[in-house]
This record gives C-alpha cells, structure tokens and sequence, in this order.
C-alpha cells in the first residue's frame, strides 16, 4: 500500500497477517520475532495514541523511585525504546542491547525498560518469547474516538506516516483499521480477552486521568515496587500533561522537523478525554456508535467518553 505524505513521499506501508505496518518493522520482523525476553520482562503495550509515552514515563519514575534528575537521562525513546522500530541493535545507557519498537514496551525489573511494540492483533504478533517466560504485560487503553482524533493530528505532522487526508477520510480509514499496527477494535479485544489468563495489568487513559495517584499506585504493585506516599505524590505531578508537554525528555522537541513538524500539531497535543466531540459530527458519532456495537460484541469492556 502506497500513500502520499505531506511532504509528497511515498509512505509504502507493509503487511503482516493483514495488519499495515511500517516497513522497517516488517522488514524487520524475524528478528523481532525471535526478541528473548526473560521471565522478569514487563512489557509495555498499547494501541497508538491511548497514553503511551504517558505510562513509559509513569513506569521510569517508579523505577527511579520519584528521582526526577535520573528520569531526565535520556529522551523517552531510548528510555523505552520500541522493539518494532527495528533498527541496529543499540546500548542503552545501562547496557541493555536490544532493538526498538513502538507499542509494547519491554520493561525488565532488574534491568530498565527496553520496549516492545504496539502490536494490532498483538497477541498473534508477540514475539513467542513473552509467553513462554510469563512476562508481565501493562496495557492501556483510551477510547476509541479520542484515539482516532489524536491518530489523525499525529498523522498530519508525523511525516513517516501516510497524510490522513481530511477529517471525514480519516474515520473512514481508522474505522477500517487501515492505520499503521491495524485496527482499534482488534487491538483493545485481543489484550482484553487475554487479561485474566495472564499476568496483565489493564489499564484505561481515562481512569489515569481521574484518578492518577491510584492507577500509579496500582502499577506501582503491579511492578512489586513500593514508593511511599511522597513520592507517589511528587510523581503525579511530575506525570502530568502540562510537566511532559515541557519536558524537552517527554515532549519529543528533539525529534527533527523532517519527522515531526510539531508547527503542524504538537505531539503532547491536548491530552483530555472527549476531544472527539470536537471533531466527530452527529452522524459520524452515531455511524462510529452503531459500527462499535457491532465489533465489540460480546465484550464487557466499559470506555468512559468524557470526564
Ligand atoms: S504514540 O505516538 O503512540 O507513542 O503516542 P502516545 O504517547 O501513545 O499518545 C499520545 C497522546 O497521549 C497524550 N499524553 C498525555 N495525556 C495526559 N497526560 C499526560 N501526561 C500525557 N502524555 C501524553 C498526548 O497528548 C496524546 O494525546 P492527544 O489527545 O493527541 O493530546
């Protein structure tokens, strides 16, 4: 599939098992495949868009029990880096040798975080090894509409991503899952349909966004750390959107304007719940509505749309 990008590039996405993928990580992907996780692992995973760089950072505190300083060692992306980026394999700042991607992130507890990727139909895209060492999985999910609102801004100024088009084009492709790592539906069911028959922390955006200090306080455990009370504190304030949209580690200022053109959108954008209602019309709404119904049936799974 051939789409053109803003600045006139050919995006050439590729296909794994149906699922758009950039073509480094398809080109990538026996090597990726064959990633040797360890039984200690943590993986980072979510759909794009649904808080990533929000929990990478969340996950970096905890680890660095609240030091701020620490926190500021690298940019995120190499903090986390993401396994489907495939690219040479490359040292971390604590010798950790992996390559990176995007959407699983890979966090072990003795070593920091190396990331995974942010797999559609994940479950079968997991490199084997996570299951067989029973990793520990963190997902988050964010609502279907405000992820497509925030996929559709981070499209127009990502220029290694296909231009989105207009508006009313874009919600035609997201619906259909012709967005790179594939479709939301397939995405949010697989993670929670597997949720109880492994180790895996569900998370949604939203409840992080009420309610930060419990959701922190919940990966906390779920990593076995214990940080106390102040530090719990001083992390979600140092978590918060208006803290990372400045923060030069978080906010991917250092990535090049040939990449990210932030003058088109910023990548720390808006960060709330119910932007969507700014962009969908009223029939677009009740055509998503009737078009979610139908995918997610027989799946409790429960989105708050707006706070
Ligand atoms: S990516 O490119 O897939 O890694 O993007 P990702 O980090 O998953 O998602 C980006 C959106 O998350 C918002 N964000 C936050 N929201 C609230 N609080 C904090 N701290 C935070 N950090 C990032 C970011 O603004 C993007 O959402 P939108 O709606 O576009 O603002």
């Amino acid at each position: 599939m051939a789409l053109t990008s803003e600045l006139g590039k050919q995006i050439k996405l590729k296909e794994v098992e149906g699922t758009l993928l950039q073509p480094a990580t398809v080109d990538n992907w026996s090597q990726i495949q064959s990633f040797e996780a360890k039984p200690d692992d943590l993986l980072i995973c979510t759909y794009p868009k649904a808080g990533t760089t929000w929990i990478q950072e969340i996950v970096d505190m905890i680890e660095q029990n609240g030091d701020v300083e620490k926190c500021q060692r690298a940019i995120i992306q190499h903090r986390h880096p993401f396994i489907e980026w495939a690219r040479p394999p490359q040292p971390s700042e604590t010798g950790f040798h992996h390559v990176a991607q995007a959407g699983l992130k890979l966090l072990s507890s003795s070593n920091p975080p190396a990331s995974i990727s942010q797999s559609a139909k994940i479950i079968d895209l997991l490199p084997p090894s996570f299951w067989e060492n029973n990793c520990k999985f963190l997902y988050v999910a964010r609502n279907a509409k405000d992820c497509m609102v925030s996929y559709y801004h981070f499209q127009r100024m990502n220029h290694m991503l296909p231009d989105p088009g207009t508006w009313e084009e874009y919600f035609e492709t997201f619906i259909n899952g012709k967005v790179v790592w594939g479709s939301w539906f397939d995405h949010v069911k697989g993670w929670w349909e597997m949720k109880d028959r492994h180790q895996i922390l569900f998370l949604f955006y939203e409840d992080i966004k009420r309610d930060p200090k419990h959701e922190i306080r919940k990966v906390m455990q779920f990593m076995g750390k214990n940080v106390d009370e102040t530090v719990l504190d001083k992390i979600v304030q140092e978590t918060s959107f208006e803290k990372m949209k400045e923060n030069p580690m978080t906010n991917r200022s250092t990535v090049s304007k040939s990449i990210m053109d932030q003058s088109i959108s910023s990548f720390m954008r808006k960060g709330t719940v119910g932007d969507w209602k700014n962009h969908f019309t009223v029939a677009q709404n009740e055509r998503f509505d009737e078009i979610y119904r139908k995918k997610m049936e027989g799946t409790a799974i429960n989105f708050c749309m707006e706070l």
